[in-house]
C-alpha cells in the first residue's frame, strides 16, 4: 500500500521530491482499500439500495421501467453520408455557402442537449445517449446536425450524474462520425457562470474541437459582442464552424417595448458577421419570438446579411411550431427542434410533427420520417427513468412573454424556489423575476445573466422587499454574490449600460469595470495547475480532465473522488443508477466490452449498532456482500 502509494505519486515519478516528500504528502499515509471495479461497483450500488440518490425525493421502481427499443438497423449496408462529410470536403466556409443554396429546410435535432437540459432538468446520461447512438448515425443521417454538448450538460454530468463529459462527447462522435455536431458556448464563461481568462477560454474550444464538437454555437449573456470576441476566434483558428448567435429578448412587435427593436439585431447581426461568423444564430433563449416576430426578424436578417441564419427558439408559449414555420416561410436556413416524445413544453418544439407540416412543400426537409419517428420512440421509454426530474409543467404558458424565463431555467428555479422554502409563493417568485428585469434596466436574460436575475429575485422574495426597497431601504442589503459581480462589469456590459444608481448602491462605493473581465484576469499555467491537482488527486491528469477542473474547482475533484471509490459509473443502466434494485432483481452491465458483470441483490441487512448495513449480492454466480453506512 504505502510504498505503491510513493512509487505511483506523480511528484514522486516526475522526480522532483526529496526527503520532505512524504511529510509534505500526508495522503500517501492514507492507504486507500485496493478495490477491483466489481467491487467498487457493488459498493455504489450498495450505497444507492441503502440510501437512494441525491436530488430524488421519490424514487421509482427500476424493475417496473420497460427496457427502451433500440431500432433494428442493417449494419452490413454502409453508414449513409452526412453532413459531417460534407464539411470535411467542403470546410467552414464551403459549407456556409452550400447552406444558403439549400431549397430545404435544414434541421438541428437538440434532444442530446437543450431538450433534456429544458425539460428533465439536463439529467439525461451517457448510457441513454451511446445506445441510441449507432441508430441516430443512420436514421438521423439527413439532419444538419446534433446538439449534444455544452450549455449546462458539462457541468450537471460531473455533479450529479458522475460521468465525465468528455468521455461522452468522444464516445458520441465514434459511434456517429458523419453527422456535424453542436455545442453551446456561453463565450467567455465558457461551460460555466462565470468569465474564464483568455487562455482557458482558447484551451477549452481546442480541447472540444479536438473530441468531436464541429459547431460551436457562440453567445454572450448580455448580447455583448466583446465578450463573444475570444471565443470566437479560438473556434476560427480550430478550423471549425462558428456560429455566433444574438439573443432574442423584448418583442419587436410591441412598439411599447422599444428598447431591443428589429434595427437592434440587425445591427448586432452585422457585427457578428463582421467578427468572422460562419453562420448567425437567433437565440430565442425563453421563446419570446411570436410568430409573427420571427417572420420579421428572419426576413429582415435575410436581408442584411450574406451568412446563413440558424433559428433557436424554445416551446414554453406553445406557439413556437407556428413560428418556426412562419421562419421557415420567410426563408429561414437551419432551425432546431426536438423528437416528439423530448420536445414541447419549456424545451425546442416538435421535429417530428415539423416535418410532417412541411412534407411535400417547397421547404420539406427530406428527411427520413419513419426513421426519426423510430428514434423518438426510443426516447419515449427512456424519458420515463427521468420521472423525478420533470419540470411539472403540464401545458404550455402564454406567461412567459411576461417573465421572460428561459427555457433552460425555468426547470431550475422552481426547485431553486423550493430550496428555499419558497414554494407557496412561487407565483410570486416569477412576479419577482419580470419586476427585477425592469430594476436591472430590461436586460439580456440567458446563462449566467438570467440566473443572476433569479438569484435576486429569491433574495427579494425571502427578504419580503420590492424592487423599490432597494433604493429606500435605511440598513444595507447583502446582495447576492452574483449580483454584485455583475454589476462590477464581471459578466461584460448590457445594451444601454447600467441603471446607475442601483449599480452605485449595489457596489457600495466599489468601482465598476468597463472593459473586458478576461483582460484583468490572469491567464492560468496549466503545468502548474495539473502538478497541484496530480498531487491532490493522486494520479495522472490529461489535459481534459485539467480543464474540467479548472472551470469546476469544487465540482470535478469529487467526481475524479467518486471515480477512484466506485469506478465508472456511466455503464450502470439508468434505472438501475438512480432507484437500485429490489431484492431478487438482476441486473448486467459492461464494465467494458466483453467484460460483462451479472449481479443480482439478494438482501439488505439490519442497521448495526454502527450505523451500517450489510447489503448482500451475486457477481456472477458468487456470493458477495458490502457494508454501507445508512444515512436515514
Ligand atoms: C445554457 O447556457 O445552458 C443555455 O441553454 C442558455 O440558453
Ligand atoms: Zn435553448
Amino acid at each position: 500500500g504505502f510504498l505503491e502509494n510513493v512509487v505511483t505519486h506523480p511528484v514522486f515519478i516526475k522526480g522532483n521530491c526529496d526527503t520532505s516528500f512524504i511529510e509534505k504528502h500526508p495522503e500517501l499515509l492514507q492507504v486507500r482499500e485496493k478495490k477491483d471495479r466489481a467491487s467498487k461497483v457493488l459498493s455504489f450500488l450498495g450505497d444507492v439500495i441503502v440510501n437512494g440518490s441525491p436530488g430524488v425525493a421519490k424514487p421509482l421502481k427500476s424493475a417496473e421501467l420497460l427496457e427502451a427499443r433500440v431500432p433494428e438497423i442493417d449494419y452490413t449496408k454502409p453508414r449513409p453520408a452526412g453532413s459531417r462529410d460534407l464539411f470535411m470536403q467542403l470546410g467552414a466556409e464551403g459549407l456556409s455557402k452550400w447552406i444558403l443554396e439549400q431549397k430545404k429546410l435544414l434541421l438541428t435535432d437538440t434532444t442530446m442537449r437543450d431538450a433534456h437540459q429544458s425539460n428533465l432538468a439536463t439529467r439525461v446520461r451517457t448510457y441513454d445517449l451511446l445506445k441510441i447512438a449507432e441508430p441516430t448515425s443512420y436514421l438521423g443521417s439527413d439532419l444538419f446536425s446534433l446538439e449534444c454538448w455544452g450549455g449546462a450538460t458539462f457541468d450537471v454530468s460531473m455533479r450529479f450524474l458522475k460521468e465525465d463529459p468528455w468521455q461522452r462527447l468522444h464516445k458520441l462522435s465514434e459511434m456517429i462520425p458523419n453527422i456535424l455536431f453542436q455545442m453551446l458556448l456561453r463565450g467567455s464563461n465558457a461551460v460555466g457562470y462565470t468569465n474564464y481568462p483568455d487562455n482557458v477560454v482558447q484551451k477549452f474550444v481546442e480541447e472540444a474541437a479536438n473530441s468531436g464538437v464541429d459547431i460551436f454555437r457562440v453567445f454572450d449573456s448580455l448580447n455583448w459582442t466583446t465578450g463573444m470576441r475570444v471565443a470566437m476566434e479560438a473556434v476560427r483558428k480550430s478550423g471549425k464552424i462558428c456560429e455566433a448567435a444574438i439573443c432574442y429578448t423584448g418583442d419587436i412587435t410591441d412598439p411599447k417595448r422599444d428598447k431591443y427593436p428589429l434595427e437592434y439585431y440587425v445591427s448586432m447581426a452585422k457585427e457578428l458577421e463582421k467578427m468572422g461568423a460562419h453562420i448567425l444564430a437567433i437565440k430565442d433563449m425563453a421563446g419570446l419570438l411570436k410568430p409573427m416576430a420571427g417572420y420579421k426578424l428572419v426576413k429582415a436578417l435575410k436581408e442584411n446579411i450574406g451568412i446563413p441564419v440558424h433559428l433557436h427558439t424554445h416551446d414554453t408559449s406553445s406557439n413556437a411550431g407556428a413560428m418556426l414555420l412562419m421562419a421557415s416561410q420567410a426563408g429561414v436556413d437551419i432551425v432546431d427542434a426536438a423528437l416528439s416524445s423530448l420536445s414541447g413544453l419549456t424545451a425546442q418544439p416538435n421535429l417530428n410533427a415539423l416535418v410532417a407540416a412541411l412534407e411535400g412543400s417547397e421547404r420539406d426537409p427530406q428527411v427520413n420520417a419513419a426513421g426519426l419517428q423510430q428514434l423518438a420512440n426510443y426516447w419515449e421509454t427512456v424519458r420515463d427513468y427521468y420521472a423525478p426530474f420533470e419540470s411539472g409543467l403540464k401545458s404550455g404558458t402564454a406567461e412567459v412573454y411576461h417573465h421572460e424565463i428561459p427555457g433552460g431555467q425555468y426547470s431550475n428555479y422552481k426547485p431553486q424556489v423550493a430550496g428555499l422554502g419558497l414554494l407557496d409563493r412561487w407565483e410570486e417568485c416569477k412576479e419577482m423575476y419580470h419586476k427585477v428585469n425592469l430594476l436591472f434596466g430590461d436586460i439580456v436574460k440567458v446563462t449566467p445573466s438570467s440566473k443572476v436575475v433569479g438569484d435576486m429575485a429569491m433574495f427579494l422574495v425571502k427578504n419580503n422587499l420590492q424592487p423599490e426597497n432597494v433604493f429606500t431601504s435605511t440598513e444595507e442589503l447583502a446582495f447576492p454574490e452574483s449580483v454584485v459581480g455583475m454589476f462590477k462589469g464581471m459578466l461584460g456590459q448590457p445594451y444601454q449600460g447600467w441603471p446607475e444608481e442601483l449599480q452605485k448602491i449595489i457596489l457600495k462605493g466599489e468601482q465598476p469595470i468597463t472593459c473586458r473581465p478576461g483582460e484583468l484576469l490572469e491567464p492560468v499555467d496549466f503545468d502548474e495547475e495539473r502538478l497541484k491537482l496530480e498531487e491532490r488527486m493522486g494520479h495522472r491528469i490529461d489535459d481534459k480532465a485539467l480543464i474540467s477542473s479548472i472551470l469546476y474547482p469544487h465540482v470535478y475533484p469529487e467526481f475524479d473522488r467518486h471515480r477512484q471509490d466506485y469506478s465508472d459509473t456511466s455503464v450502470i443502466p439508468t434505472p438501475i443508477f438512480f432507484y437500485g434494485l429490489e431484492p431478487g432483481q438482476e441486473t448486467s452491465l459492461d464494465i467494458e466490452p466483453g467484460k460483462t458483470l451479472i449481479i443480482k441483490l439478494n438482501a439488505i441487512g439490519k442497521v448495526q449498532s454502527d450505523g451500517t448495513r450489510q447489503v448482500y449480492f451475486e457477481l456472477n454466480g458468487n456470493a458477495r456482500s458490502v457494508t454501507v453506512r445508512d444515512q436515514s
